[in-house]
């Protein structure tokens, strides 16, 4: 499947995270050239959606056990709307994050829109906490429990619809709470963790995830925490992990997800400028998402 049609959403939002800055991932994988590298891949039509986050209060965040509760359902609505009305008129959806609460904005618009899609979650962390389990608060560390029905947050305008555990695939985890591992196991969730990716190779790898996530599914859905990669390669992130994917690693993940010809849509989170060694994070964030689109080296 050749891509045409791509929407860029830029969601300056960071109030999910515990560091300030990635509400300014946008503006800097803007900056680093996302624009000319998706035209010189011969997408034919672009289109850029910026989505009005709402600014960090002043005072205490809001919300009980998920950290600035009302902002993160504000920008949630706002993004579900736009990822929907997107995938509506064609456009491949490519969020721009962001800390990674963007990412219940995204499936939500997805789900709403074509029913449940396969996910592949490739992140340090497994982002299956519940306000219950979380041990932070923090809305970055819930998405997957938000899109699966498990916490206890739920989008306001949405039909309750959720992702299907038996289609998610997690990949290059390495840092995992408690309660994430606990419903790990009880659920069954395909997890790759970076020992699975030491022992069988990025390859071996992406052929399960792909049977696991892309088949028997409509759509796609691949989310690329950028804190998947080693910080020697990424080290603008808010929650590095030591022990990450390799530059080769992350691209020949792009290179085989483009290969498959099967992704609808894509996330790139948690770029922060303000911890980046001069943009290099936001640089990588660019080429993986040209190799995800079909870069080729030769
Ligand atoms: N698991 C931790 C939490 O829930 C950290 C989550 N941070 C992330 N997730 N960057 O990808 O607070
Ligand atoms: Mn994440
Ligand atoms: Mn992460
Ligand atoms: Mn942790």
């Amino acid at each position: 499947m050749r891509i045409k049609k791509v929407g860029l959403v830029c969601v300056p939002f960071g109030l999910g995270g515990a560091r300030e800055g990635a509400e300014l991932g946008p503006r800097s994988v803007m900056n680093a050239g996302i624009l000319k590298q998706l035209e010189s891949l011969g997408i034919e039509e672009i289109t850029v959606r910026d989505v009005l986050c709402p600014q960090r209060p002043t005072g205490l965040p809001s919300g009980g056990r998920m950290r600035y509760e009302i902002e993160v359902r504000r920008m949630s609505d706002l993004m579900c709307e736009q990822v929907a009305d997107l995938t509506a008129n064609g456009y491949m959806p490519i969020v721009l994050g962001g800390d990674h609460s963007v990412a219940i904005g995204s499936l939500s618009g997805i789900t709403e829109r074509d029913g449940s899609p396969g996910v592949i979650w490739i992140d340090a962390h497994s982002d299956l906490n519940t306000e219950a389990t979380s041990p932070s608060g923090n809305a970055h560390g819930m998405p997957l429990a938000v899109a699966l029905g498990k916490a206890q947050f739920k989008l306001s305008g949405a039909s309750g619809k959720s992702i299907r555990k038996e289609k998610l695939v997690l990949i290059a985890a390495r840092d995992l709470d408690p309660g994430e591992k606990e419903l790990i196991r009880a659920d069954g969730i395909a997890c790759f963790t970076m020992h699975d990716i030491d022992r069988l190779g990025m390859k071996t790898v992406m052929d399960r995830a792909l049977e696991i996530a892309g088949e028997g599914t409509a759509s796609l859905h691949v989310s690329l925490d950028m804190d998947s990669l080693d910080p020697s390669e990424a080290p603008g992130v808010g929650t590095p992990v030591p022990g990450g994917l390799s530059y080769r690693e992350a691209h020949l993940a792009m290179e085989l997800l483009a290969e498959s010809g099967k992704v609808t849509s894509l996330d790139i989170v948690e770029v922060n400028p303000t911890l980046d060694s001069g943009g290099r994070t936001a640089r990588l964030a660019v080429e993986l998402c040209a190799s995800l689109l079909g870069k080729t080296i030769l």
